[in-house]
């Protein structure tokens, strides 16, 4: 049985550390959570960057300084940084992170309503752009799939040449607008994928944790991390993203699975050589 890839989403846009103060903003932070989620055993690092002061950013600058940063500490671990940034950012400024030249980038599928007023908007044609961006530089995208509609839009793109295989898809479930966090929307998406992708499943708050099993289950990699979910438990706040990376580790030791390190990732999702 192929190994479970952990991703961490370390620090998300939309979460603060008025929710939970290990939520990381300086450089610092962001070095202390990337290490305790490799040290805990995962093998990427999905990257949303921020200002000191916590306010989201794509700005190709900051996402240097913190890849940087995090490299030196963490030197094999995959750092693939989002291009969803935050409700609201233009295209121009989500793509600033692929002129590093990532091993991978989020690519996402579909627009969606992302709760209250807030519309995450992806557009056939932005995502082409992205998608097109990504092909040029040799960033393998992660295809992030809020609901079914999102996997029909890739898999047109995939037909049309924008996005070529291996496939790697993100199931992100629980956002207010997209598929719910519950065993059946998640076996239907993941029915729904081509048989010989290879998935992650993300899930938000509390359904983080048995859907991210659910996802080992069926031969998938879990993703964990502050950005979908900031609890260790009921009311009580996760230390570190490493606290949530152990308890995964832990989880997939006792179902008999072993945890992929970084190169064994690169394998698995058939990566570029390293640049
Ligand atoms: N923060 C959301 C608006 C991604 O990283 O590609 C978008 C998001 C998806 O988190
Ligand atoms: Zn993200």
């Amino acid at each position: 049985m192929s190994k479970v890839i952990i991703t961490a989403a370390i620090s998300g846009a939309e979460v603060t550390q008025e929710m939970n103060p290990a939520v990381p903003y300086t450089v610092e932070e962001f070095v202390r959570e990337a290490k305790s989620a490799t040290e805990a055993g995962a093998s990427i690092i999905h990257l949303h960057a921020r200002e000191e002061d916590g306010t989201p950013t794509q700005g190709r600058e900051r996402f240097k300084v913190l890849i940087d940063a995090i490299r030196e500490a963490c030197p094999t671990v995959i750092i693939q940084p989002s291009t969803g940034g935050a409700t609201g950012m233009t295209s121009e400024e989500r793509l600033q992170p692929t002129e590093l030249n990532p091993e991978m980038a989020s690519l996402d599928c579909g627009t969606l309503n992302f709760g209250g007023d807030e519309i995450f908007i992806n557009t056939e044609n932005m995502i082409i752009d992205f998608a097109s961006r990504m092909k040029e530089r040799g960033i393998k995208p992660e295809l992030e799939c809020f609901d079914k509609s999102h996997i029909d839009m890739a898999m047109r793109l995939v037909k049309k040449g924008y996005i070529d295989g291996p496939l790697h898809f993100n199931i992100v479930l629980g956002v207010n607008g997209g598929a719910a966090a519950t065993p059946r929307d998640l076996l239907f998406l993941r029915h729904s994928l081509p048989p010989e992708a290879t998935f992650t499943v993300s899930a938000m708050g509390r359904n983080q944790l048995p859907l991210n099993v659910m996802a080992m289950l069926l031969g998938g990699h879990p993703r964990t991390g502050f950005e979908d979910n900031l609890q260790y438990s009921r009311r009580v706040n996760a230390r570190s993203n490493g606290e949530l990376v152990a308890r995964l580790a832990r989880i997939a030791h006792e179902l008999g699975l072993e945890v992929a390190a970084p190169d064994e990732a690169r394998e698995i999702l058939q990566l570029a050589p390293r640049r």
